[in-house]
């Protein structure tokens, strides 16, 4: 079994007993793609699996898995708020390569200043600080990825693969619990100018990721420019209007 499918299951399970979870449409395609990679012994099958929601409050829960072998995993969720709502993105990219683990888990901020960092970040400051003990920070990452994460980043390149499956699991786990809280407490946005404030952000927020996705390459040797592009900016980072609910 994958790394990741127990994080995966985790997190369906509570969202689903937490909130009143109803399916976001997942382009017809992407659900689930397959397909050999690699030559000789070293050919693996890749699948890539995608699982997307909705929420009151929440306009799109996604999430990508993607599974070709021991040496590759990957588990990316995110969660995007709505948008006349000020909560941070849920942002969690876990990912095994050849060459180790890789693990980003953060309350992906819309702004920077005091009082917003007070609001989303302060709290969750004591269990960040529990887990970089035993999480010791991942070192560099790019430049321009910065603005786009909080104080609380947890950021670390784990070599053992019990330390994902033990404390990554439990600072997921805590993470997320952590972001339901904030999503429980959530009061909906009303003055336009917070508004389009909000609006900007998430626009620059997913422009980015679009733009800048790790994975991006990744994907691309396995199934093609075409399909990447279009899981890309069609469903990992897009901005299209929930349908009413
Ligand atoms: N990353 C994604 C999606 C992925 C994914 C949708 C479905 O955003 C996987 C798959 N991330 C993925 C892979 C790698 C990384 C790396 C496969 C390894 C790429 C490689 O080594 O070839 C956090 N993810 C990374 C890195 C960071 C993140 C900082 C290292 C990149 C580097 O050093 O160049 N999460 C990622 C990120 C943002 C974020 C960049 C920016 C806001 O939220």
């Amino acid at each position: 079994m994958s790394i990741y499918q127990p994080f995966l299951d985790y997190a369906i399970t509570l969202l689903t007993e937490k909130l009143s979870l109803t399916p976001y449409p997942i382009p017809a395609g992407f659900e689930r793609k397959e397909e050999m990679s690699g030559k000789g012994k070293k050919q693996e099958t890749v699948v890539t699996t995608s699982y997307a929601y909705q929420a009151p409050k929440l306009r799109q829960i996604r999430a990508a898995h993607v599974q070709g072998g021991n040496a590759l995993q990957v588990l990316n969720f995110v969660i995007f708020p709505d948008l006349n709502y000020d909560l941070p993105f849920f942002g969690a990219d876990l990912v095994t390569l050849p060459g180790g683990h890789l693990i980003a888990i953060d309350m992906q901020p819309l702004f920077h200043n005091a009082a917003y960092q007070h609001k989303y970040s302060d709290p969750i400051l004591p269990l960040f600080n529990a887990y970089q003990a035993h999480l010791p920070w991942g070192g560099d990452f790019p430049d321009d990825a910065k603005p786009f994460f909080s104080p609380a980043f947890l950021w670390t390149r784990p070599q053992e693969t019990e330390v994902v499956k033990t404390r990554v699991f439990e600072a997921f786990k805590d993470y997320l619990g952590a972001y339901l809280q904030f999503v429980e407490q959530a009061e909906a946005v009303k003055k336009p100018e917070q508004l389009k404030e909000i609006l900007a952000s998430q626009r620059r927020y997913i422009g980015y990721r679009a733009a800048k996705d790790p994975a991006r390459g990744m994907f691309t040797r396995f199934y093609g420019e075409e399909w990447t592009e279009e899981y890309i900016h069609g469903f990992l980072f897009s901005l299209l209007t929930t349908p009413s609910r």
